[in-house]
């Protein structure tokens, strides 16, 4: 039996609990009871479509998840217990998160990218009995890899692997999800007990500056908080249309306020696979969107599709919400103007603090900070290296707490000890000042991460794989400029002597471990040695300089 996920969790100290609940953030139900309620209000009101004809209703989507509850608990499945969700943008995502979120399985939030190293990993440290894949994705046999794991992950946690599948092709051996996840057969009344509001809900990805993506558990209570509170600054109603394009399992689409916070409130959601504009923008004209998230690389490309071939398709677009990573400002002014959508800057992360810019804020501050937190229970402190604080207008390490910032992460007390304050307060790694106005404006970061177009890599991560090379003596995974991206990763190598060292093998060695594309590095420099600080750590910051100066020069009429 998988262990229990209480036994690994750090909970809110109990007086929290008494005033979050008092106050009436915490709503005291399953998410999955919550969304049984409002099915129930409305239930001929349209809750999810796919652009592809697809559309469930309400008392359609909330019958569908309590016949798929049931039915994991058919297979097995049962309260407490894991299964790692890879599916793409589809309905099905929505049916199964659904029916684990009423039924108290958890989701692991895999992101489509995760390739065996990472689902593994996954799979193992939250001792997951299933997985849900779609049957393939372009030119990947996702279906698979998922069975292809069955052998470690038994190996690993000794329980059983069940292989979830979305799709046409159902290999023998396989669940078909969209049975699964079908209309209920019979009209036998939901008999499965709700789960607690204070059990985990599901568990998200950190951002990872570790070897692999810690663990984040997210309470009912708290995550329902999360996303009923972005519903409201997002100006989410029971109006509203929103579009999901980016990876669904990440916490900005899932819940800020993303599918969860709009079903909450009663509008509806539109999956749609990817965000190229194309696609995208006709489907907010067919489908009339609202509201939708994007990170700032999405927004450049729609920027551009518009200025060329004009934002008619827009009309009905009313808040494009940017976050994942820094926007420019300068593109943050050609929003409004291009798009013709009020932009909402997000400043998130999957431990929990939201900062948003309001609606209603003057132009400078929506194109110029990333917002401020979305609670007024919300805490923040920005320090210096000895985590004193410092005034207004001066940058520095962003520390929080909150009503939805859990305190821990799972299963990593070590961790643990360097990520939180004996106080609870989590060290986010971001560098960032606060303007006289509260605004919060990131200016750099303190954690060893590449931010490639929202997309987070654990510069650590890349360079134990490229430690597994003999030719390599010494690696530094740095983040380096790109016009599109934001980042992507650069590698500085220090070869053994006598050997040398290509980018080809390094992405071969990342190729046969089997990780994400999206972390293998594109920019490789060779070098003698490496920079170092005066305490003995490789200086990252020289390095960030140098690929930076490099470039530089590289463009036409650079020096
Ligand atoms: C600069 N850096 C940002 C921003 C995130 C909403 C939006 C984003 C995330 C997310 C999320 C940034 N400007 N606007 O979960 O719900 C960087 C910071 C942060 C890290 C968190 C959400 N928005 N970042 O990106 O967990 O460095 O969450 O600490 O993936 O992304 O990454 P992640």
């Amino acid at each position: 039996m998988p262990t229990p996920i209480t036994e690994h969790t750090v909970p809110w100290p109990e007086a929290d609990v008494t005033r979050f609940t008092e106050e009436g953030l915490w709503a005291g139900a399953a998410i999955g009871t919550l969304l049984r309620e409002v099915a129930d209000r409305d239930p001929d009101a349209t809750a999810l479509t796919d652009g592809t004809g697809l559309r469930l209703t309400y008392g359609e989507l909330a019958d569908r998840a309590d016949a798929a509850a049931v039915r994991l608990r058919g297979l097995g499945i049962a309260r407490g217990e894991r299964i790692v969700m890879q599916l793409g943008n589809s309905w099905e995502f929505v049916v199964l998160l659904l029916a684990c979120l009423r039924a108290g399985v958890v989701p692991v939030m895999a992101l489509p990218a995760h390739r065996r190293a990472e689902l593994t990993y996954l799979a193992v440290h939250s001792e997951a009995v299933a997985i849900a894949v779609p049957d393939r994705t372009k030119d990947f046999d996702n279906q698979r890899l998922a069975h292809d794991l069955a052998a470690d992950v038994r190996a690993a946690t000794g329980a059983g692997w069940r292989v979830l599948v979305a799709g046409d092709d159902i290999e023998p051996g396989s669940v078909d999800l969209r049975s699964l996840c079908g209309p209920p057969t019979d009209r036998a009344g939901f008999d499965m007990p709700s789960p607690s509001s204070r059990d985990v809900a599901l568990f998200l990805l950190s951002g990872g500056t570790t070897g692999m993506p810690k663990l984040i558990a997210r309470t009912h209570d708290d995550y329902a908080y999360n996303a009923r509170a972005s519903a409201e600054v997002a100006g989410v109603t029971s109006e509203s249309v929103y579009l999901v394009s980016l990876p669904a399992g990440h916490n900005f689409p899932l819940a800020c306020p993303g599918i969860l916070g709009v079903l909450l409130a009663g509008g509806r959601v539109v999956m749609l696979p990817s965000p190229e504009p194309v696609r995208a923008f006709a489907t907010i004209a067919a489908e009339g969107v609202t509201h939708t998230a994007v990170v700032p690389a999405v927004a450049g490309r729609w920027l551009e599709r518009a200025a060329e071939h004009g934002a008619g398709q827009l009309a009905s677009l009313r808040v494009i919400q940017v976050g994942g990573a820094r926007l420019a400002d300068e593109l943050a002014y050609k929003v409004k103007p291009v798009l013709g959508a009020t932009l909402q800057q997000v400043f998130g992360m999957a431990e929990g603090l939201l900062n948003f810019t309001r609606l209603d804020d003057p132009a400078e501050t929506v194109c110029t900070t990333q917002g401020r937190p979305l609670s007024p229970f919300d805490e923040i402190r920005i320090v210096d290296e000895q985590d004193r604080d410092l005034p207004d207008g001066q940058a520095g390490l962003l520390l929080t707490r909150g009503p939805y910032t859990p305190r821990g992460y799972y299963r990593a007390a070590e961790h643990n000890a360097r990520s939180f304050t004996d106080d609870g307060w989590f060290r986010t790694g971001d560098i960032c000042l606060r303007t006289p106005e509260g605004d919060l404006v990131v200016a750099g970061r303190d954690k060893d991460m590449i931010n490639r177009g929202g997309e987070k890599i654990s510069a650590e991560e890349i360079e134990n794989l490229v430690y597994q090379l003999p030719s390599v003596s010494q690696v530094a995974a740095v983040a380096m400029p790109d016009p599109l991206l934001g980042e992507r990763v650069c590698l500085y190598v220090v070869p053994r002597a006598g050997e040398t060292v290509t980018l080809e093998e390094i992405r071969g060695q990342m190729e046969s471990a089997e990780v994400a594309r999206f972390k293998f590095p594109e920019r490789l420099v060779v070098v003698e040695e490496l920079a170092w600080t005066k305490v003995g750590k490789i200086d990252k910051k020289a390095l960030r300089a140098d690929i930076a100066d490099r470039l530089k020069a590289e463009l036409p009429g650079g020096v």
